[in-house]
């Protein structure tokens, strides 16, 4: 999927995005600030984004749940441009939000979409498909990767009709190329998740920890675990750990810590003791260059990813992982959970 996203995209170290249009680049240099709208998985996408966005190009990147966005006041950034992602392309909240939008003052509205036929594709200025195919599960996986190639290659596509120097852009286009046969190594450990999520299936709730462009990716990851496996499941960012979720651990709550070897490595690793200290099971998806020690209480899960900017895109992959077996064990319905809907249309 994350091939077939990029197929096309990335010619001469350059990034191309036909389904842009021209006038994109004209839209993209006077933008000063994005407003993002999405819903579920897709928000966390959006989160994602939003780190690369601000640390990147340097201007504001403001992110909102669709049914809060299309239900109150909101104020405008001047010159800023409006981003809606979904997979359907029909989430009544998200098309709600966009056609309120439309009276906001944004330069432009653009959608991340995966339904090239879709409502939101029709009502948006400007459309970048993800094409990861049809999803057939309900819960968004290979959608939520591919909107955040996406998302990579439209940060590039803004910062180049802003001034982003050549060398960031020739980085992040380099570890875009590698990215596929890091996915396909991740995939390659589905059986050690698969002997993982054993830890998890017996138990009620689960904490999940990151850091950063990772906290999103925690997100997305308790996410995953409820809705396929009906296990209570919250994301924290691993700073928050002593205003208050803390108090949660004890030996039957399982905690899940994303933990890639950059900048944060050293603040996550003190997490990791607070939460051990306290008797908690730890279950550490690291890099191998993190030199985490397993020991008792904590489980270390190696993932290979040398790339910091496409990190976020790697590790989703085990999680997704961790999810799925876990539910299989369960016998819950992967595909339809219940009392979930794949395109929430009202
Ligand atoms: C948003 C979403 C999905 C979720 C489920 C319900 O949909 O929350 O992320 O997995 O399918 O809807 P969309 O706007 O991305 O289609």
């Amino acid at each position: 999927v994350v091939a077939d996203t990029l197929e096309g995209r990335i010619v001469d170290n350059q990034v191309y995005i036909e389904t842009l249009g021209d006038n994109a680049a004209k839209v993209f240099e006077q933008t000063e600030a994005l407003q993002i709208i999405a819903c579920g998985t897709s928000y966390n996408a959006a989160l994602v984004a939003k780190y690369w966005v601000e640390h990147y190009l340097n201007i504001p990147c403001l992110v909102e749940i669709a049914s809060e966005y299309r239900y109150r006041k909101t104020a405008t950034i001047p010159n800023s441009l409006f981003i809606t992602i979904s997979q359907s392309g029909e989430t009544a909240d998200t098309l709600a939000a966009l056609s309120k939008a439309k009276g906001e003052g944004y330069l432009a509205s653009l959608t991340v979409c995966n339904s090239p036929a879709s409502s939101m594709v029709r009502e948006s200025d400007f459309t970048l498909l993800t094409r990861a195919g049809t999803e057939i599960g309900v819960a968004s996986t290979k959608a939520f990767t591919a909107q955040l190639v996406s998302l990579l290659l439209l940060t590039i596509s803004i910062g180049k009709a802003k001034g982003l120097d050549k060398e960031t852009e020739h980085n992040i286009v380099k570890a875009l190329e590698h990215l596929p046969s890091e996915i396909q190594k991740a995939l390659d450990q589905a059986g050690d998740i698969d002997k993982l999520s054993e830890a998890f299936a017996e138990k009620h709730h689960t904490l999940f920890l990151g850091r950063g462009q990772q906290y999103p990716i925690a997100m997305e990851a308790a996410l995953k675990l409820k809705e396929v496996s009906y296990i209570h499941a919250e994301a924290y960012a691993a700073g928050e750990l002593k205003h208050g979720p803390l108090a949660l651990i004890d030996k039957d709550m399982p905690t899940v810590v994303v933990a890639p070897n950059d900048n944060l490595l050293e603040k996550l690793k003190s997490n990791i003791e607070e939460v051990r200290s306290r008797g908690g099971s730890l279950f550490v998806f690291a890099d191998k260059s993190a030199k985490i020690q397993g020991s008792d209480g904590i489980t270390v899960f190696p993932v290979d990813s040398s790339y910091n900017v496409t990190a976020p895109i790697v590790y989703t992959i085990p999680l997704q992982l961790l999810s799925y077996y876990v539910a299989v064990i369960k016998g819950t319905d992967v595909d339809q959970p219940r009392n979930l809907a794949k395109s929430v249309t009202v």
